[in-house]
């Protein structure tokens, strides 16, 4: 073996404050560890000794319990980028103790190796296997990892014995070539492969190798409630129809599905509807709803950046290596994401909302257009560049005392440009070729909840003239009434006119 195998204490000793880590993995999916955790008592110590101490962290998207929960716990990260879903880095971003800035997972692969965002000083990569002359087999996540062992510095290697070598053959690593020499990425169909089963790295860049066995320790999604269920449902009575008057080939179109409970309910529906047929996914995550499809077959291949599935699955996946590793991709974020892909593909794309306003523009991120919640993510990638982009959420959060849809966003991640179909388990607005004001009468018509839809009516009306109509004193109503009372069903118009 040509590498020291260290201890985690070891290989924190090596980062300093100031430093610039990239990781490698996406979600909870492949990202190491076991240096973080270790990363994060160095920290609490120089902090109690008076010393600063703090590290610039790029993922390739969500991490785990062992990289935001530790580290940001610790107060041990100074600037994070991109997504994350983490609840103790989300309170340390809105108190601004974290510098967060929050960008496309597309781009942030290329954005460093253009040297838009500064130097990586350290790479920390999870490995199933290793070779002397430095080929790495990766785990069940991808993210950025190719990038960062290109751009690091040094690389720790955090060899997980879970992540098994069974995995070869089941990863494309490709890096698009720079600007202005970059070509077309030749993906032509989600199976296509393009690249290499392992990424090479000079073996003189790897510092040691920390052993671990910690699993990822992925939860599973909230069971699908009443409201996700017809969510669901609504979708793919939309895509039937769709496919039913050709707007859809009768093969289908590739699906991406985004992350989280209600995006886990669509793609369960998926499965029971007799009138979808089956189909492929050029998706950034597999989540166990996806699994879930495969195993029945309706969902025939996946080519993603993720297996962020919980433990008991992967384990299914592993004891049948042999099929899985024919019908499965996993792919860099820059590749699973790419604007070019995307749209020669003509993904069916279906992400989630917090709020989406009568117009179609759609806030992802931001609560009361103030608190970060989890970010962008791949969501606008994927949206842009879409065949067929699905916005859905439940009409209504908390009980009731906020509506999804509201008058203006507080934040737009996604504009009316880009949206063109929202769904919430009250039915479907379908947004192509509507004026503002014909999207607005489908919007509050077809997906606000009919607690909130006269009030979205007397906004109409309070609103005059122009070719998007907006009362602009009374466009956050609904937003302040929440702030002021805690229920936004309370707003009187004439309060805030
Ligand atoms: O709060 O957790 O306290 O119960 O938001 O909402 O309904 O469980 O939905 O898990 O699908 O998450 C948009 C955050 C939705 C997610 C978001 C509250 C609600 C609940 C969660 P609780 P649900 P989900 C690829 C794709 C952006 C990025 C993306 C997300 C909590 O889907 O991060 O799509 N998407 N990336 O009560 C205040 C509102 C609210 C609200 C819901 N209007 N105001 N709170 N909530 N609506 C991802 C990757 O790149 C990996």
């Amino acid at each position: 073996m040509a590498y020291r195998i260290i201890t985690a204490e070891e290989a924190a000793s090596y980062i300093h404050h100031g430093d610039n880590i990239g990781f490698g993995g996406f979600t909870a999916a492949g990202t190491p560890k076991a240096v973080t955790i270790a990363l994060a008592k160095r920290a609490e110590e120089e902090h109690a000794a008076g010393r600063p101490f703090k590290v610039g962290v790029f993922t390739g998207a969500s991490t785990n319990d062992y990289i935001d929960g530790y580290l940001s716990r610790a107060n041990a990260i100074k600037g994070r980028t991109p997504y994350q879903s983490h609840k103790d880095a989300r309170d340390r971003i809105n108190k601004n103790e974290m510098d967060y800035f929050d960008v496309h997972l597309s781009h942030l692969s290329q954005s460093l190796r253009y040297g838009f965002l500064g130097k990586i000083n350290i790479g920390i990569i999870e490995a199933a296997a290793i070779s002397d002359d430095g080929e790495i087999l990766l785990g069940a996540g991808v993210g950025m990892a190719p990038t960062v062992c290109d751009l690091a510095d040094k690389i720790i290697i955090e060899r997980n014995h879970h992540e098994t070598d069974k995995m070869r053959g089941m990863h494309d690593i490709y890096t698009p070539a720079d600007p202005p020499y970059r070509r077309e990425i030749p993906i032509y169909k989600p199976s296509d492969r393009i690249g290499s089963p392992v990424i090479k790295v000079d073996p003189k860049k790897i510092i040691g190798i920390v052993e671990t066995d910690l699993r990822d320790g992925v939860k599973p999604f909230s069971p699908v409630d009443e409201t996700t269920a017809q969510i669901g449902h609504n979708v793919c009575n939309f895509l039937a129809s769709q496919l039913k008057k050709g707007f859809i080939p009768k093969e289908f179109l590739p699906l991406q599905s985004g992350v989280g409970n209600i995006a886990n309910a669509v793609l369960s529906q998926l499965g029971d509807s007799k009138e979808i047929p089956s189909f492929e996914m050029y998706t950034e995550v597999v989540q166990d709803a996806a699994m879930e499809l495969m195993f029945q077959g309706k969902c025939r291949f996946a080519s993603s950046c993720a297996l962020y599935v919980s433990d008991e699955v992967l384990t299914r996946i592993f004891d049948n290596i042999e099929e899985f590793r024919n019908r499965i991709i996993l792919r860099p974020g820059e590749i699973t994401n790419n604007p070019e892909v995307v749209r020669r593909l003509g993904l069916i794309t279906m992400n989630t909302a917090l709020e989406a306003d009568i117009f179609g523009n759609i806030n992802s991120t931001h609560v009361c257009g103030t608190k970060m919640m989890n970010g962008i993510g791949g969501s606008g990638d994927f949206t842009r560049n879409a065949y067929l982009s699905i916005f859905a959420c439940p009409s209504i959060a908390k009980g009731g005392k906020i509506s999804a849809i509201v008058p203006m966003v507080s934040h737009v991640d996604h504009s009316e440009h880009s949206v063109m179909i929202l769904a919430t388990e009250q039915g479907v607005a379908d947004l192509r070729s509507k004026s503002p004001i014909q999207r607005a009468e489908a919007i509050i018509e077809n997906c606000a909840h009919p607690m909130y839809r006269q009030l979205l009516w007397d906004y109409l009306k309070l609103s005059k003239g122009g070719h998007t109509p907006h009362n602009l004193r009374a466009a956050f109503g609904f937003h302040n009434e929440f702030l002021r009372s805690g229920d936004m069903a309370l707003t009187n118009w004439a309060e805030y006119c």
